[in-house]
Parts: structure tokens; sequence; C-alpha cells
């Protein structure tokens, strides 16, 4: 046990470039306003498109079509649930897209991915069929966890998949015992842990970052910051608005991101998994972002204004991340358009799969049982 609880001096220097103390790329600061967002975006933007030319063309097509599916794929989802197709509760991730494609595309075959209810395009990227995640959320036998889970509950052992969890923060703590094995049984293997903005208030989440400092963790907890937790806007739930200052509260390395940047993000999970990876430390990423849609799909979204949404619309993650492509000179509009065919047929294929899978055995009522 000596080799987990002893607590590790870090050789890292804490940054404490960024006005808020965090641990910020140069020139990020705690962007809370679009147009403040809008002006930091445009200052990293050149340098930015000189990291796209130097990238894989492979990967970069990989990250656009993962972001395009998920939206397609997404979009796919609120209109088969509206015909009533999917039952229950249905999370979408439209607007966040650049949070999963960047983190995940970050990570290695050994590492976990663990997250919230609003997990499909996460469950995606991380390997799992369109076919088996719409399936799932038909209730069918085709679904990855045999049409039992549903919406929120998307796992895969073989794909290092650990959900959808539906206890808002309940999440955190698994993945703090995740990294502890992990680094217990010495596979070199990181954790990541998304929750939202509205899982910060919960206690789990400060114990659970206590205990990862304290024994020094491979783990990265990844706050998706949309605003909202349900109805409620950050700024009525928060004393703190900077979740990642909270990092110092367990003198844990803390950075923002800008989510609707693709390459930050990525940028930021590399420096994350570089620390957990090769010093055995955790992070705290705050990655701010938007979510387009409603909390779920029942949600009627009186509490925000069409205008407030239409001015985050405006640095859609997708359409920022084709216009660095196109000014890098990667990619064109034709390279777009096939992305998108690609992704809509994927998507048809995924109704087709689902439309025809089973509905799960009666016997299957009595297998997954632990009590
Ligand atoms: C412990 C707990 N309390 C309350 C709920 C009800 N609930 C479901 S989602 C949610 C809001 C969570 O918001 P956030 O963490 O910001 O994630 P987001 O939905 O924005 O992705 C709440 C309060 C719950 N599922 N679990
Ligand atoms: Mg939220």
């Amino acid at each position: 046990m000596s080799k987990t609880t002893t607590r590790k001096k870090s050789t890292t220097k804490k940054k404490t470039s960024s006005p808020n103390g965090s641990g910020n790329a140069e020139g990020v600061t705690d962007v809370v306003d679009v147009e403040q967002a809008k002006a930091e975006y445009d200052k990293r933007r050149k340098s930015q498109i000189g990291a796209i030319k130097k990238l894989d063309k492979d990967l970069l097509r990989e990250m656009l079509y993962q972001m395009v599916l998920g939206r397609v794929f997404e979009q796919k989802c609120a209109e088969v649930y509206r015909i009533g197709k999917i039952g229950g509760f249905c999370h979408l991730y439209i607007g966040q897209e650049a949070i999963a494609v960047g983190v995940q595309m970050a990570l290695e075959e050994r590492d976990y991915v663990i997250g919230s209810y609003r997990d499909h395009v996460q469950a995606m990227v991380q390997g799992i069929s369109p076919e088996a995640v719409l399936a799932e959320l038909y209730g069918r036998a085709g679904g990855n966890v045999g049409g039992k889970g549903g919406s929120m509950h998307m796992f895969s052992k073989e794909k290092n998949f650990f959900g959808g969890h539906g206890i808002v923060g309940g999440q955190i703590g698994v993945a703090t015992g995740m990294a502890f094995a992990q680094k217990y049984k010495e596979t070199g293997g990181v954790t990541v842990c998304y929750f939202g903005e509205a899982a910060v208030n919960q206690g789990i989440f400060h114990e659970s970052l206590n205990m990862a400092e304290l024994w020094n963790l491979p783990v990265i907890y990844i706050c998706e910051n949309n605003k909202y937790g349900m109805g409620t806007s950050q700024t009525r739930a928060m004393s703190i608005s900077s979740i990642a200052k909270k990092a110092e509260g367990y003198a844990m390395e803390g950075e923002f991101v800008d989510g609707m940047d693709v390459m930050a993000v990525r940028d930021a999970t590399e420096r994350a998994v570089k620390r957990a990876r090769d010093e055995s430390r955790p992070t705290l990423l705050e990655i701010r972002a938007y979510r387009f849609m409603g909390h779920s799909m029942s949600d009627p979204g009186k509490y925000r204004t069409t205008e407030e949404i239409k001015k985050y619309q405006e640095r859609d993650p997708i359409a920022l991340f084709q216009d660095s492509l196109k000014d890098a000179k990667v990619f064109n509009d034709k390279d777009f358009e096939e992305i998108l065919e690609k992704a809509k047929a994927k998507t048809q294929e995924a109704v087709e799969f689902a439309e025809n899978s089973p509905l799960p055995d009666e016997s299957e009522l009595y297998t997954g049982i632990y009590a």
C-alpha cells in the first residue's frame, strides 16, 4: 500500500501565469463571455493553424468525422425520440462534441473513460459502434448492454468505457477507484472522468480530488461546464465560478479550456495525460462549452433565451474546426461534404440496425443482477 499512500512531492513547477491562478495555457484566461472567448480564440488562431498543418491528415479527418458523426447521430436521436422510438430519458451532447473528440483522441487503448448520462457521443468516440449505441437507445438486444441500460448507461468493458452514470457526480468516486487500480496494477493507463459543472457542488467531487492528489493517482477530472444543471444557471448555484481554480484547494493542477476549440481541448488533454502517465499526478480540466439542446428531450427550456443560444451557436465547434482546417489548406468544402455524407450513411445504418434488432429475451430479466 505504501506506494499509493505515501505523499510524493511533485517536481512539476506550478504555473501561475493566469489571472485566476490556475495553470491555463498561455494567453487563455477564465473566459465566461462569448465575446471574450472569440477574442482569445482569434489571438491563438494563427499558431493553431500552424499546429494543424503539422498534424497527421488522417488524424484530423478522423477528429472532424467523429464530431460530425456525433452531431448527425444525435440529430437523428432527437428525430426518432419525437416519434416514440426511444423511451425514457435522452440527454443530447449537441454543442459539446469538441470535448469528447479532443479528449479521447489524445488517449491510448489502455486508458479508461467514465462519464455521466450525457454519454452517447463519448461512447462512440471510444469505439462503441453507432449501431450498438442506437440499439441501446431503442432498448433492443443489439444494444451495447443488451438493451437493458438505455440512453444513460452505455458501457463496454472491451472498449474501456465504464458508463454512463445517472447519479450526478457518482462517477467521480468510481473514477478515482479506477485510477487507483491502474496505479496499483502498474498498467500505465490513465482514467478520464467526465462530469457536469453541477456535479462540482457534490461532496464526492471534493473527497475524490483530495484523495487523488494525496495518493498521486493518474486521473484526469474533466468538468464539462455547459453553464446549466438542468434549468439552473451556474451563476445561481456556485459561489466561485472558476471550477479550474477549485483544483488549488487540493494542490492539484487545474486548467481552463475553451470547449468549442477541439485543438485546444486536445492540447490540454495531452498535457494532463503526460502528467498522469509520467508523474502519476491528477489534473482538473474545466472545459467550457454550451449545450445547444435542452437538458434532456423533455426540457421545455424556459430558463434561457433564444438569443443566448444563438450567441453561443456562433461558436459552433464543428464550424470553428472546419474554418481552421480550410485556412490551413488541409481540407476543402468537398472534403467536408464527403465527411457529412459518410456520417449520414453511418447514422442510417445504425437506424436500420436498431429497427431490426429484436427486443431482449425474457430470460434476460434474470441476468446481470447483483445483490
Ligand atoms: C445526486 C443527484 N441529484 C440530482 C439529480 C437530478 N439531476 C439529473 S441531471 C442534473 C443536472 C446536472 O447538471 P450538470 O452536472 O451540469 O450536467 P449536464 O446535465 O449539464 O451535462 C440533476 C440535478 C441526479 N440525477 N442525481
Ligand atoms: Mg451542466
